[in-house]
């Protein structure tokens, strides 16, 4: 197995030895933010449902300082040449294009809702691995956010954050996602998971100390190509924003399991049945395993993650050969749960298993992975971490 996560130190000692490198000064500061995964609730968020993410020990760090006029200067250690842009560029959703646009839209949802954002030098180091389904856009939006927040002593409480960082990803960048990865990056707290209702904001943090039951969680990553994602991703939500319509609810998330069926007799494909019922059962299994995170029953909700999986994999039809192989490897291989986490189509599945059977686990994959010819997986275990925090 690979090793759990750079210490943060690591990550932020190389954004600052870039930041002195590029600019030739000291910066003000460090803003650091996690990468996250998805301990179940798949496609909810953007249903007004529920979600369970925790933060991971894999972090972005971002080295800062002010700068006269309204003028930011990225540089990034993942890309070759530095990118500058003005209050021209930032105010136009769409004008700025890859890794630069997250930073970009930060600076325009911040402008767009009344603050004065400072003029920035920035510098950014990443331990988050980027198309792994890790969610290192929402890291490098909420480090930079945190970044000029503080820079500009700007009013936005930790709560209000998401929200304007989903903004520069749904106006801006122009990915139509929903709220859970902003706020797991935002808002997590180590040692817990983050109970988000998507549709009030309101957050319970759960106790999930692995440590101390002598569990972890093996993130498996496919190493899948994003086959379609965005554009898969774009029609699971409109298919589930059509159906809410059909059904006359606000949104899917209003559809109780005790309604189940009788919603389903009143759609009129299979399809969007199908879509229907992975979301509201979904729902449910974060509900239930909530409950049983709360009664310390931490090894009892291995059945819901894999239930969770069963209905990406049937009933959403969000998974590939490479994650099903990954799932079924580590419950063959003993794992309590196993399921895909993130928006599909690729990127990491998450196994919970004994801490002792980890590698056992993980080898097991890497095993199934070389039958299939599959290129080999990566494997880390992981404990919940720390959300978006100066460092
Ligand atoms: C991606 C999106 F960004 C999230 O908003 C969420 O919908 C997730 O896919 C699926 O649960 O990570």
């Amino acid at each position: 197995m690979t090793e759990p996560g750079t210490p943060v130190g690591a990550v932020a000692e190389r954004a600052t030895a870039g930041f002195r490198q590029r600019y030739g000064a000291e910066p003000a500061g460090r803003w650091a933010a996690p990468g996250r995964v998805n301990l179940i609730g798949e496609h909810t968020d953007y249903n007004d449902g529920f979600v369970l993410p925790f933060a991971l020990p894999l972090r972005t760090v971002v080295a800062a300082a002010p700068q006269d006029g309204e003028r930011w200067t990225v540089w990034s250690e993942l890309a070759d040449s530095p990118v500058e842009f003005g209050a021209a560029e930032a105010d136009q959703p769409g004008r700025l294009t890859g890794w630069a646009a997250y930073v970009a839209g930060v600076v325009w949802a911040l402008r767009a809702a009344g603050h004065a954002v400072p003029g920035a030098r920035l510098a950014i180091a990443s331990d988050v691995p980027l198309g792994s389904g890790l969610s290192s856009s929402a890291a490098l939006e909420a480090a930079v956010l945190a970044a000029l927040v503080d820079l500009g002593g700007l009013d936005l409480p930790a709560e209000r954050r998401p929200r304007l960082a989903q903004r520069a990803e749904n106006d801006y960048v122009g990915a139509p996602t929903g709220i859970m990865d902003q706020s797991a990056v935002i808002r997590c707290r180590a040692g817990h998971a983050l109970f988000l209702d998507c549709r009030t904001e309101s957050v319970e943090h759960i106790p999930f100390d692995l440590d101390a039951a002598g569990l972890a969680v093996l993130v498996i990553d496919s190493r899948a190509p994003h086959r379609h994602a965005d554009g898969e991703y774009a029609s699971r939500r409109k298919s589930c924003e059509r159906a809410a319509a059909q059904l006359g609810v606000p949104a899917l998330r209003d559809v109780s399991p005790d309604d189940l069926d009788a919603a389903l007799a009143r759609l009129d494909d299979d399809e969007t049945r199908r879509r229907v019922r992975h979301v509201v059962t979904e729902d449910q299994r974060v509900l239930d395993t909530v409950a049983l995170l709360r009664a310390g029953r931490v090894r009892d909700i291995g059945p819901l993650l894999t239930a969770s999986h069963a209905s990406m994999r049937d009933d959403f039809e969000i998974t590939v050969p490479e994650i099903d192989t990954a799932v079924e490897a580590a419950l063959a291989a003993g794992a309590y749960g196993a399921r895909m986490t993130g928006g599909g189509f690729g990127g990491c599945v998450l196994a919970l298993v004994e801490a002792a059977a980890a590698d056992v686990v993980a080898r097991a994959v890497v095993e199934a992975y070389a039958e299939r010819d599959f290129a080999a997986p990566g494997t880390v275990t992981v404990l919940p971490s720390v959300g978006a925090h100066r460092t």
